[in-house]
């Protein structure tokens, strides 16, 4: 699967039918009144957003969303049939822009949260609304409006609580897996995630939290080395970041500082957030002459071993905490 996470799209509502002129024409009605009917609305444009979606890919292969027109008003007063809405389906997370005024129009969170982006033009009028009494037979109507046109720009900002960061082959998939209903792929070289995922974590019967899993990060990220920094806006929204770090590799330390400081050049909300460290991978000897060090370092770390299941309730336990903490502070 590709996994897209910004569009530009172009939408046009549909234009509104025109007004009709027309007059009443009955045997036995000397003189029959105007009796065209008014336009028909048009269509307008509508982004919901839909759970099932998981990125922005159908929007990568068709750029052009036109809702339908009004049909025009008829005689005997009848209005046009209005044009149908076209509701676009988009996946939650999808903030939604307009390109040219730079404005930013929605942010679709939840399921079913809508914004219309174009709104369909109104019908004409018929010259039967034009009837006074002083003008008894109009033979005038006014065509539709036209649709709203806009380009916009779609981002995708995935929806999680917990983003899970590091190294690549730190251990980040295994973690996930670990832990949630997740798949993601798990190899033992470098950039196997290719795209973010997201799994739910169960704790219990009442609690529950959504982590996300992106690409590793390496050094010179900020400059557009390596995947992982493109995918850093899909942690943006999360309340906690969670560290991984690989214990089983002797330079753990300034891993650790790089990733941190490619954090900062992107962005210092992200900086800022709350961060658990968890050194992984304890079960390796390898990792045996870390630990201490780890654990001076950062004295309210976490050590697990995704693989060997060791100290993973702990660490959630530890999430749920971090996490509702933020909830009762400032967010
Ligand atoms: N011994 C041991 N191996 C682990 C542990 N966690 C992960 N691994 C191994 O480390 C390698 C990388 O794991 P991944 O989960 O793919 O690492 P990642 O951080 O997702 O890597 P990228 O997607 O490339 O960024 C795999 O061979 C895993 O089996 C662990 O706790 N113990
Ligand atoms: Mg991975």
């Amino acid at each position: 699967m590709k996994f897209i996470d910004q569009v530009i799209i172009e939408v046009r509502a549909g234009n509104g039918g025109a007004g009709c002129i027309a007059f009443r024409r009955e045997k036995y009605v000397p003189r029959g009144g105007p009796a065209g009917g008014d336009g028909g609305s048009g269509g307008s444009v509508i982004l919901v957003a839909s759970r099932r979606l998981k990125t922005l890919i159908d929007f990568h292969y068709k750029h052009h969303f036109v809702a339908s027109n009004g049909r025009p008003g008829s005689s005997k007063c009848k209005t046009g049939k209005s044009g149908k809405d076209l509701i676009l389906a988009v996946p939650c997370g999808t903030v939604v822009w307009d390109v040219s005024g730079k404005e930013l129009l929605a942010d679709l969170v939840k399921e079913g949260d809508s914004v219309l982006v174009a709104r369909g033009g109104k019908g004409g009028k018929g010259n039967a609304a034009f009837k006074s009494s002083t003008r008894q037979s109009p033979r005038l109507a006014t065509p539709g409006e036209l649709g709203e046109s806009r380009r916009l720009r779609l981002e995708l900002k995935l929806i999680a609580e917990v983003g899970l960061l590091g190294y690549p082959n730190a251990g980040k998939s295994t973690l996930l897996r670990a832990v949630s209903d997740a798949r993601p792929k798990v190899a033992a070289y470098p950039f196997t995630t290719l795209y973010p995922h997201l799994g739910v974590v169960r704790l219990d019967e009442e609690r529950q939290f959504i982590m996300a899993d992106i690409p590793g990060l390496i050094e010179g990220a900020a400059a557009g080395c390596g995947l992982g920094y493109a995918f850093l806006r899909h942690v943006e929204r999360t309340k906690v970041l969670v560290h991984l770090i690989d214990l089983s590799v002797s330079d753990f330390l300034s891993r650790y500082g790089i990733i941190r400081k490619e954090i900062a050049a992107y962005s210092k909300k992200l900086i800022d957030k709350p961060e658990i460290v968890v050194g992984t991978k304890i079960d390796l000897p390898e990792s045996q002459e870390n630990l201490e060090v780890f654990c001076r370092y950062f004295p309210d770390g976490c050590i697990i071993s995704a693989l060997e299941r060791i100290g993973l309730r702990e660490l959630l336990e530890i999430i749920w905490q971090k996490l509702n903490q933020n909830n009762t502070g400032k967010k």
